[in-house]
């Protein structure tokens, strides 16, 4: 059997499920969102891990039914926790070049919305500064599209790529996810300690919102509490978790 066929056969028998890792407020240890993650429970090998898999279901062309059955759990999930009076109103969804070129991908984005009865501000989709360097006018043309049904845009894995810095206030970006490299040896890295905090004053002076990824410690934690980095996602406050845990967390902080 191939792999396009293994992962054919894993959507057809509901062997992908979703964890969610909490996005929480510097300040205050709120939840603000949850960030969906897929995660492949192959009764052959065990739980895989994204990195095995989502780079073949890219390169199949699979990644669209995969990341629809995502896009479509979340906003579920989402639907789920706000009739239980629980924040976060907020879930977060990684979403593939691919997808974003589907000519239909704004309007499966509206009905979905539309069929969990959800307002658009409820879905954050991140997408890397590669997905919009691949075609600047389609890309802009649909986020565009998005923002206006309220839907919000993070830049992912934010200062990896080829970024240039003028593209983030002509595209309708609210959110830049500061990648974990930045982050895993802060503040002792002094060249870390300078791009991050060059980061956090551009949002500000820029009015996007911030998160850290990658934020495993305490001190890192401080650091970016000293600069107003207004979020952080990472395993000091939780790694990511399958939906009932995840839940759990939201009722304990209610
Ligand atoms: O959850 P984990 O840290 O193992 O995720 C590894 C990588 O897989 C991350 O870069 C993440 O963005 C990516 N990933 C996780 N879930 C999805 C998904 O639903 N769609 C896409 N395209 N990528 C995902
Ligand atoms: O690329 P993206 O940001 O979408 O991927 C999120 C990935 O980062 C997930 O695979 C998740 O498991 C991982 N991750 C989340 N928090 C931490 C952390 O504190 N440390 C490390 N090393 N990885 C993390
Ligand atoms: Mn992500
Ligand atoms: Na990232």
């Amino acid at each position: 059997l191939s792999l396009e066929n293994l992962l054919r056969k894993a959507l057809e028998r509901n062997e992908f499920i979703v964890y969610y890792q909490p996005q929480v407020l510097t300040h205050a240890n709120t939840i603000t969102g949850m960030e969906a993650l897929i995660r492949w429970r192959s009764p052959l090998h065990g739980m895989l891990s994204p990195d095995d898999f989502i780079p073949i279901a890219e390169e199949t062309g699979l990644i669209v039914p995969i990341g629809e059955f995502v896009l479509r759990s979340a906003c579920k999930q989402a639907k789920i926790w706000e009739k239980m009076n629980l924040h976060p109103l907020r879930v977060a969804v990684n979403i593939s070049s691919q997808q974003i070129e589907q000519p239909n991908f704004v309007d499966y984005i509206s009905e979905l919305l539309q069929e969990f009865d959800l307002p658009g501000h409820v879905l954050e989709l991140e997408i890397t500064e590669g997905t919009i360097l691949r075609d600047i006018n389609m890309t802009n043309d649909k986020l565009v599209k998005l923002s206006k049904l309220g839907v919000r845009i993070a830049l992912d894995d934010f200062g990896t790529g080829y970024s240039s810095l003028g593209y983030i206030k002509k595209f309708p970006i609210n959110t830049i996810k500061i990648d974990r490299c930045f982050v895993h040896d802060l503040p002792g890295n002094p060249n870390n300690s300078s791009i991050v905090t060059a980061l956090c004053s551009m949002a500000d002076g820029l009015k996007l919102e911030l998160i850290a990824e990658g934020v495993e410690k305490e001190e890192q934690m401080n650091f970016l509490r000293t600069l107003k980095c207004g979020e952080i996602q990472g395993f000091l406050f939780s790694k990511p978790l399958p939906v009932e845990e995840a839940t759990k967390l939201l009722v304990n902080e209610r």
